[in-house]
């Protein structure tokens, strides 16, 4: 059985890595024959079956050699068709296992564009619901004040809803939040104070009332140094409106163009245009010691009243505007008709000081109105370019 392991050992790693392209893919017969098959065995061959030597050979030797040489020659020949086969079926089954993994590759491949596509839809459902929760939450859009931002959404959102806002007015360094009113007369409104239920404390010093105070979503003053910084910026100018609602819910307004303030070095001092409205020109009263146009403003702190010493108001010694209305901020000159910064309460229940809101000139009957609420708005109103 040796040369049968010889043939084995050499045919095998041959026919393994033989490929199908090339003169070189099939065995030469001869050549395998003449490498392991030669005629010198035939020297030390040595006769099976106990026969020794040419005289115990019961047929001829050379005949017997002829024969074992036809039987090992047609051997070879089973055997080399059975490693050609055995390397087609080695290749074909590589050809289908490459097959089934590529099937397979073509499938994954599928299902992860199917997975993208579903990402990609899933991106526009949260960027839609994104844009929905904005109209919930509005504190995200920025502009100089409520009317850049409502001139700048007023094509994009069909509704703009009021709410808090950050604002950043040109020509300073900070940004800060102001409720804009975005559902009243066209909308674009910022709310510079908002006095409804009383609850939120008016008796403040100077330095809130420049710095603001309150709940912008409810009662609060939105601070002198933010509202300088609105009404101030180039090329703009501003109409301040108050809106007014009685204790019987008659509702009445006061606007007035051109308003802005002077910087605190100034006091803020308010300066006021035309007046327009149904509750009558408080700001500047029936006379001129009324007028409180020009004025600058006054805190419990910080007196700048016109009261200097005193005044006499009402067959009453007044030294102090702030204090004669329960020390609250406001442009007072010689206190005057006008303190929106007043309590919302029944006047019958002020006896003395002058504690509630006060609109001296809307009056019903000669009587001045209980004002439950108010609210102070600026708006653009045009602009110079
Ligand atoms: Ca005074």
């Amino acid at each position: 059985m040796m040369w049968t392991t010889t043939v084995l050992l050499l045919l095998v790693p041959r026919l393994l890595f033989t490929t199908d392209t090339g003169n070189g893919t099939h065995f030469n017969h001869s050549e395998i024959i003449n490498e392991d098959f030669s005629d010198a065995p035939v020297k030390d061959y040595k006769p099976l079956g106990g026969v020794k030597g040419r005289e115990t050979c019961s047929i001829p030797c050379d005949i017997t050699i002829k024969l074992l040489r036809d039987e090992k020659h047609s051997v070879c020949g089973q055997l080399q068709q059975s490693l050609l086969a055995f390397g087609r079926s080695t290749r074909k089954l590589m050809r289908d296992v490459m097959e089934e993994q590529q099937r397979a590759l073509d499938i994954l491949s599928g299902q992860v564009m199917e997975l993208m596509t579903k990402v990609q839809t899933l991106s526009f459902e949260v960027q839609r619901s994104n844009s929905e929760m904005y109209s919930i939450k509005p504190v995200q859009s920025h502009g100089r004040d409520c009317s850049d931002i409502r001139d700048s959404l007023v094509s994009v959102v069909p509704k703009i809803p009021s709410g808090i806002y950050i604002v950043h007015p040109e020509n300073t360094d900070s940004s800060f939040e102001v409720f804009c009113e975005m559902d009243y007369m066209g909308g674009g409104w910022t709310v510079m104070q908002r006095r409804t239920d009383g609850l939120t404390d008016f008796k403040r010093p100077w330095a809130d009332y420049a710095d603001g105070f309150g709940n912008l979503a409810g009662e609060h003053w939105l601070g002198l140094k933010k509202v300088f910084h609105i009404v101030n910026q180039k090329d703009t100018r501003f109409q301040l409106h108050m809106a007014l609602v009685s204790h019987d819910d008659i509702t009445s307004y006061a606007s007035y163009d051109d308003f802005h303030l002077d910087s605190e070095t100034q006091f803020f001092s308010i300066h006021l245009g035309r007046y327009a409205g149904s509750a009558g020109d408080a700001f500047r009263g029936y006379e001129q010691e009324q007028n409180q146009d020009t004025a600058p403003f006054s805190a419990s702190d910080v007196d700048n009243d016109g009261c200097n010493p005193f005044c006499s108001i009402e067959n009453r010694t007044v030294e102090s505007c702030s204090t004669q209305h329960n020390h609250t901020g406001w442009w007072f000159n010689q206190c005057g008709l006008a303190n929106l910064n007043g309590t919302p309460e029944d006047m019958e229940q002020n006896q003395g000081g002058r504690t509630h809101i006060l609109w001296d000139t809307w009056r019903q009957n000669g009587i001045p109105h209980t004002i439950k609420s108010v609210t102070m708005k600026i708006r653009r109103i045009a602009t110079n370019n």
